[in-house]
């Protein structure tokens, strides 16, 4: 089994170069233990089981052979807008301080959901995640794409204990470096060789997500498993969930100079550059004022 580095919060410059090493070759996963109070995650689960239980059915991914027990995993999209929780949780200091080295100071957020596996839920297909997710599609991507840099990082907040027994995402550790979605035939070496991310509620995993992985079914009798699912991007990946559009005009009001960046409230493109006046804004010799909220 093996264990996730643990972050050291208290030393994270020192810490940082080892920390990034295993996100982009070494397993592919760290976690910093208990990185929420007992009070917000009481108050995200609070919220989380309030939506699922009363918004109707949602899109999911990685559930096609599940139909069954669909019903069982319930995703709560769009968290920005159902708890002022939600807006802390996804800007954690430590977070974006990794994940601002990892993907760059711009990085932005694609988004924010909640994962709930009811026991019996089913677990998911091994897979990547977006903007990777379709790599099946092997010839929708570029020539020579590979692991070499990363265009995504993803961190799970654990709400429930995550056990073998409640459906803690599974990963298989190095698995990123080869950049591909795992087959059909992947999946018997990838159970088989699996780990855990195990944890308490509190803890929040960080993921590359290049590495293969996947909920996996909870068999427990009892526990009723949530992970919050954050996906951060570079600036320049389209986001998954349109956060400019969706999100409310109150939570962008009180937004942080953080929170805004990771909306892309700050990032202008795409763009109509033919309505603009005729000023130059992008160059060396520029005086441009920075987009990013962590170098101001
Ligand atoms: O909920 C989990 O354990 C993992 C979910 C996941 O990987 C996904 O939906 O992309
Ligand atoms: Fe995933």
């Amino acid at each position: 089994m093996t264990d996730l580095l643990e972050v050291d919060v208290h030393d994270l410059d020192t810490q940082m170069p080892e920390l990034l090493n295993e996100l982009l070759t070494g397993t592919g996963a760290i976690v910093i233990r208990q990185a929420f109070s007992a009070a917000e995650i009481a108050e995200a689960r609070r919220l989380i089981h309030h939506y699922s239980d009363t918004e109707g059915d949602k899109e999911t991914h990685f559930q096609g052979a599940n139909a069954d027990t669909i019903h069982l995993q319930r995703r709560v999209w769009n968290l920005l807008n159902k708890g002022e929780v939600f807006e802390q949780m996804v800007q954690h200091p430590a977070v974006m301080e990794i994940v601002g080295r990892f993907l760059g100071s711009a990085f932005i957020m694609g988004s924010v959901a909640a994962n709930r596996l009811l026991p019996g839920g089913p677990g998911q297909e091994p897979h990547v995640d977006y903007p990777y997710w379709d790599m099946y599609k092997r010839n929708e991507f570029p020539m020579n794409f590979n692991s070499s840099f990363p265009l995504n990082a993803q961190a799970t907040i654990l709400l429930d204990p995550f056990t073998p027994e409640s459906g803690a995402t599974a990963f298989l550790p190095n698995s990123q470096g080869d950049l591909r979605y795992p087959d059909e035939h992947d999946r018997k070496h990838f159970f088989e060789y699996a780990a855990r991310m195990t944890g308490e509620p509190g803890d929040c995993v960080i993921f590359n997500g290049m590495c293969w992985h996947c909920a996996m079914p909870n068999v427990s009798h009892d526990v009723d498993r949530t992970g919050v699912l954050i996906e951060y991007l570079p600036k320049f990946i389209a986001p998954l969930e349109d956060l400019r559009r969706g999100v409310r005009a109150d939570v962008v009001e009180r937004a942080t100079p953080m929170l805004r960046q990771l909306m892309a409230l700050e990032y202008p493109y795409p763009e109509i550059l033919d309505d603009n006046t005729g000023e130059a804004t992008i160059g060396r010799d520029v005086d441009a004022e920075s987009h990013s909220a962590i170098e101001a």
